[in-house]
């Protein structure tokens, strides 16, 4: 498939998707996204691909939804449209995403980099919901995931006065999991989606689907939710691989069955 605003390709096991709408800071158009949604889905339905690494680029993740797109909608058009319908569809991919993050991702931007399940950050990243300097609120997810990652103090005053925050500050709240030089970034998003995909394919798919559902669920429902997560795992090849890896003393070759 052609793609005309990402790029797409593979290294070993993993699925790399590069945002490429360079000449507006990777501005994420309605194309941008559908295109977006329909790789992440091609690299989930794919069984040789473990992890998903999703950049910018070496200069900006992305600078917010489209602005010229939206400039003259009305909230019917919006509604009528239904955009959000994509953006629903990225977060219902099962393999981990990991979000390679150089300068800005604002806006719609930071919500995309909070989609994913972590984030490998540049020393010169930006974390921002400009909206508000817009006349409006984030409609990605920016006033639930931000909020649900760094707390109400913090997630309230990026929203509300529009602020971007640093990438060490984005380090000490809890929105990304590492920094590192600008030239590093990919490598070492590269290094943790390598990583991941060492291991047990069905565990991995699992773990992002626990973890996630702690968000909107009681204790008690995770913690049952978990209980079969886990019963369910005795039942593939690589459960008895792993444990009989362990007792043998070595390394388990893991194959996704
Ligand atoms: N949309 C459209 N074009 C953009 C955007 C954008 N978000 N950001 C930058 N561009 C364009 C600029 O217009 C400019 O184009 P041109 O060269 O033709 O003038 C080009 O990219 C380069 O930008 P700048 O010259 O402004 O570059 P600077 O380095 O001076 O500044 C900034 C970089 C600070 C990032 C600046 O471009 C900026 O403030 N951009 C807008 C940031 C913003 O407000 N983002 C939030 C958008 S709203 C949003 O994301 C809502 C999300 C809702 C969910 C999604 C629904 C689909």
């Amino acid at each position: 498939m052609e793609y005309q605003s990402i790029q797409m390709s593979r290294e070993g096991a993993i699925g790399r998707i590069q945002l490429y709408r360079p000449k507006v800071l990777n501005a994420l158009n309605t194309g941008l996204i559908s295109e977006l949604v329909q790789a992440l889905e091609a690299f989930d339905r794919d069984s040789t691909i473990r992890c998903i690494l999703l950049t910018g680029g070496n200069r900006v993740f992305a600078a917010g939804a489209d602005i010229g797109e939206m400039a003259t909608a009305t909230s019917a058009e919006l509604m009528l449209s239904n955009q959000f319908a994509d953006w629903d569809r990225l977060r219902r991919i099962k393999k981990p995403i990991v979000a390679a993050v150089v300068g800005y991702a604002l806006g719609g931007g930071c919500e995309l980099a909070m989609a994913c399940d972590m984030i490998v950050a540049a020393e010169n990243a930006r974390f921002g919901q400009p909206e508000i300097d817009l006349g409006i609120i984030p409609g990605a997810g920016g006033t639930q995931r931000l909020t649900r990652a760094v707390g109400k103090a913090r997630a309230m005053e990026i929203v509300l006065t529009g602020s971007p925050i640093t990438a060490q500050e984005a380090l000490h709240v809890g929105l990304v999991n590492r920094v590192v030089p600008v030239e590093n970034v990919e490598l070492e998003a590269m290094k943790l989606c390598q990583q991941i995909a060492s291991k047990a394919p069905a565990a991995v798919q699992l773990a992002k689907e626990s973890v996630l559902k702690s968000f909107d669920t009681t204790i008690a429902d995770g913690l049952d939710y978990e209980q079969k997560l886990f019963y369910l795992l005795f039942s593939t090849e690589d459960q008895k691989e792993g444990m009989n890896a362990f007792v043998e003393k070595r390394k388990p070759h893991f194959q996704g069955k």
